[in-house]
């Protein structure tokens, strides 16, 4: 039996080291290079290519290397029958919710603003928004909105937050899937950490943004095609939005001329809001290894008809 990791322009060595460490015994294949396919049983994928997936006859399950799983249930290839998992660590929320603070932070301070100024030699005050224009809205209250809402409690900040079934949760107004308007009319900072689904995908677009209060940001730490990006440019333009915080994009890396690096109200990151440690990976992928191969349920599974 071995353990499958496909992950194409990542490092795996940290990752195979790590669970070489804690099982001496595991046999570990970094695609492509597999020495049988008939004894993968078990694959750890990061936008693996898709007709990988389907080539080994005796896969039982399939964990993401992160939290999201987008990319193994768009596969076409990847059989009904395989289970899948995703990998929620301490760190990957903590991360997460430093990530939406600083943001936040940023936004309020014009910390971007004073850096394009640094450049300019150029000396310019401009006003801090106050928290009470600063109520933040978190679309999707799982392991990562719930991180970020706890780290903006704890600052003083007043927390709005959307999902599908509503939360009895202290210190968040919580809103469910019918009450988007709502929400939306008491937001001003809008951060999003949906899974990308069918029902979730194009969510953040000109009619969104508009229900918003103002003044209105939005941070986008989901996925990138929860944005419409022409409707962003355009919000922005219009004052409908003050700017936004991106870290994922429809395509990534983001083409060097792609509009958004050219605006100073886009503030972009690299896809790094919360990156998956090895360390810990490992721990989980293994007792899920472990747990596929007896046929128990897997830790962090993923429900298929959820699509998350
Ligand atoms: P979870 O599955 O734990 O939470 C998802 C949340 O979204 C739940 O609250 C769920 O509602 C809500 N939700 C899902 N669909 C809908 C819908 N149609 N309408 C309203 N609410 C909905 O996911 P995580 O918090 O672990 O991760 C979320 C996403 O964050 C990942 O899928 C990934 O895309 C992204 N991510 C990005 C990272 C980065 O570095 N940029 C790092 C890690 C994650 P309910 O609670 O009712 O089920
Ligand atoms: C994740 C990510 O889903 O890094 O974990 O985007």
């Amino acid at each position: 039996m071995s353990l499958l990791l496909i992950a194409p322009n990542r490092d795996l060595k940290p990752l195979s080291e790590a669970l070489e460490n804690i099982d001496h015994n595991l046999e570990v294949d970094i695609w492509p290079k597999v020495k049988n396919k008939d004894r993968v049983t078990f694959a750890v994928a990061w936008n693996h290519p898709k007709n990988v997936l389907g080539n080994y006859p005796n896969l039982k399950a399939v964990s993401s290397l992160g939290a999201g799983v987008n990319h193994l249930l768009n596969d076409e290839n990847l059989p009904e029958n395989v289970k899948l998992a995703r990998l929620i660590t301490p760190s990957l929320k903590n991360e997460m919710a430093e990530y939406v603070l600083q943001a936040v932070l940023a936004y309020r301070h014009h910390t971007t603003r004073y850096a394009d100024q640094k450049r300019e030699a150029f000396w310019d005050k401009h006003k801090l928004i106050p928290k009470e224009d600063s109520v933040v809205g978190i679309l999707g209250f799982g392991e990562m909105g719930s991180s970020v809402a706890d780290l903006l409690i704890l600052n003083g900040y007043k927390v709005n937050t959307w999902s599908r079934s509503k939360k009895d949760y202290e210190g968040i107004t919580s809103y469910s899937k019918d009450e988007l308007n709502e929400f939306l009319n008491n937001t001003n900072i809008l951060i999003c950490t949906l899974p990308l689904t069918v029902e979730t995908q194009g969510i953040l677009d000109l009619e969104l943004f508009k229900k918003l209060k103002k003044p209105a940001y939005l941070i986008n730490a989901g996925r990138g095609q929860h944005l419409i990006e022409e409707d962003l440019i355009y919000a922005i333009d219009t004052g409908v939005l003050a700017g936004a915080w991106l870290d994922v994009f429809e395509e990534e890396p983001l083409p060097s001329n792609h509009l958004f690096w050219n605006r100073p109200k886009i503030m972009i990151t690299p896809h790094i809001a919360a990156v998956t440690d090895s360390n810990e990976a490992a721990e989980q992928i293994i007792e899920n290894y472990k747990r596929s191969l007896s046929g128990m349920e897997m830790v962090n599974s993923v429900d298929r008809k959820k699509g998350y």
